[in-house]
């Protein structure tokens, strides 16, 4: 067999606050990513409390999807997409988060996406929480480390997975909550696009406060994932994971230890969501810190009530574990491969990572996996209206290449492909255009400029050819 199954998931992944702008339309509340400024590679993004003048919010328009989406998903649909992921956008539902009714603007608004979808036969797979959250949850409620918020999300889910049912059946809770790990130093993005608060800024205890929003999260994922199922037996829910298999620097087995405990980071809250309980290894590790995390008969009720149907696979690199004389890092804290090449924003390239992460995720768990993200960030060069874009294919073709031996030759269930960011969009840890993604190029500039025009690159051929021939030409 040199196919991939026919009913395949190939597709692509997006998400609201990168690629919708519209940020006060149709009574959209301030979400925390509307605070988030542009930044590079070079210059992190600055998270401020008031929009200030001089500085630029790429989500305020981003690519303006909002109001494109009809054209952009025709141009997905044409090159055969079977499945896009999208966000809903929290505070488009719940402006401020507490509100007793639901805006229903917001609601009509992604029906007509959805409803959009439907009409070309592609699949909607709809991410809850995609970094967000109304902004009010963080300044008046303590975000996640309020319990209270568990039960805001809960209720916003309900509206949504109630409004939409009988057209969407893959529901994602989360996206990537896992970058909280209490076990590392954590950087601002990440503390800050997953629950709105910088990681330097935290007062006291900093691992005690990363470990309770790191346990609530993972409560209100499973809580969730029981009500999404309640409201629609036919519903498979999964959460998506941003996973970064980490290496040991070589064989002495201190190295390979440290590896190993390297990847609790990005897998306690799989534990806690397939196993049916929260890793004890886990709440033990908090005593060591003299951290004491509260688990109630009633959480573990969900716990055991809330396990996945499928887990969301994010892939886009690997990482050696950290050793104390090297220098080198990467994003997620620890050193770079030096058998590996790495992208222009230092992500190692690593296409055999993937094969390795399916096999390790699908016999640790035995449930059905979806690659939810994959792809590289790149600068894109337009000449005379073509973007010849061949490092973007090899990236995707290699990637592609490994994701099939794992379905073939390992027998690893994974249903679907999600390239990330199958249309350029705004970069999520550094706000910028320049870092592009899509297979369609969007003439946006990070200062402002540009028409907001869609046009193929080359990739978007390669990639429609590739779902017609069911991965054969790979
Ligand atoms: C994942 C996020 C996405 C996306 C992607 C690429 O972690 O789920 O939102 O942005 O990474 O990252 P970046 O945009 O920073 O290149």
């Amino acid at each position: 067999m040199t196919k991939l199954p026919k009913d395949f998931l190939w597709g692509g992944s997006i998400a609201a606050h990168q690629c919708e702008g519209a940020w006060q339309e149709d009574g959209k509340g301030p979400a925390i990513m509307d605070y988030a400024t542009s930044g590079s590679y070079e210059v992190p993004r600055q998270f401020t409390m008031t929009i200030e003048k001089d500085k630029s919010y790429p989500s305020h328009e981003a690519i303006d999807f909002y109001h494109t989406y009809k054209e952009d998903i025709a141009l997905f649909a044409k090159m055969g997409f079977k499945a896009l992921r999208i966000s809903i956008d929290w505070s488009r539902i719940y402006p401020r988060g507490d509100e007793e009714q639901p805006n229903q603007l917001g609601i009509e608004h992604y029906r007509q996406v959805i409803l959009e979808l439907i009409k070309h036969g592609i699949e909607p797979i709809v991410t809850l929480y995609h970094f967000e959250m109304p902004v009010t949850l963080v300044r008046e409620y303590q975000t996640w480390l309020n319990p209270q918020v568990i039960e805001f999300y809960l209720k916003y889910v309900k509206t949504v997975v109630e409004a939409y049912k009988g057209l969407v059946k893959y529901w994602v809770t989360f996206n990537e909550m896992n970058h909280i790990d209490p076990q590392s130093e954590a950087s601002d993005i990440f503390t800050y696009i997953i629950a709105g608060i910088k990681y330097s800024e935290i007062e006291g205890n900093k691992k005690e406060v990363l470990a309770k929003i790191g346990y609530n999260m993972t409560l209100a994922g499973v809580k969730a994932t029981k009500l999404i199922r309640d409201i629609d037996k036919n519903n498979q829910v999964g959460c998506v994971f941003g996973i970064t298999p980490v290496y040991p620097k070589d064989c002495h087995p201190d190295n390979v230890m440290k590896a190993f405990k390297a990847m609790d980071r990005d897998f306690y809250q799989i534990d806690a969501m397939c196993n049916g309980c929260f890793p004890k290894y886990k709440l033990k590790e908090y005593e060591d810190y003299q951290i004491h995390i509260e688990v109630t008969p009633e959480d573990e009720i969900a716990f055991k009530e809330g396990t996945l149907d499928f887990i969301g696979m994010n892939y886009y690199s690997t990482e050696v574990a950290k050793s104390d004389n090297d220098e080198s890092e990467t994003l997620w804290g620890g050193s770079q491969n030096p058998y590996l090449q790495q992208s222009k924003w230092g992500w190692a390239i690593d296409p055999v990572g993937l094969r390795y992460l399916l096999n390790y995720t699908y016999r640790k768990y035995g449930l059905p996996i979806m690659v939810t993200e994959n792809g590289i960030g790149a600068v894109d060069e337009m000449v005379e209206g073509k973007i010849h874009d061949e490092y973007r294919i090899d990236y995707l073709k290699a990637h592609l290449s490994e994701l099939k031996k794992a379905v073939i030759e390992d027998h690893v269930e994974c249903f679907g492909y999600l390239m990330w960011g199958p249309i350029d969009l705004v970069s999520a840890t550094t706000g910028e255009m320049k870092k592009r993604y899509g297979f369609i190029y969007v003439d946006k500039n990070d200062d402002g400029s540009g028409d907001l025009k869609r046009y193929t690159k080359d990739s978007y051929d390669w990639y429609q050819n590739i779902i017609q021939t069911q991965g054969e030409d790979l």
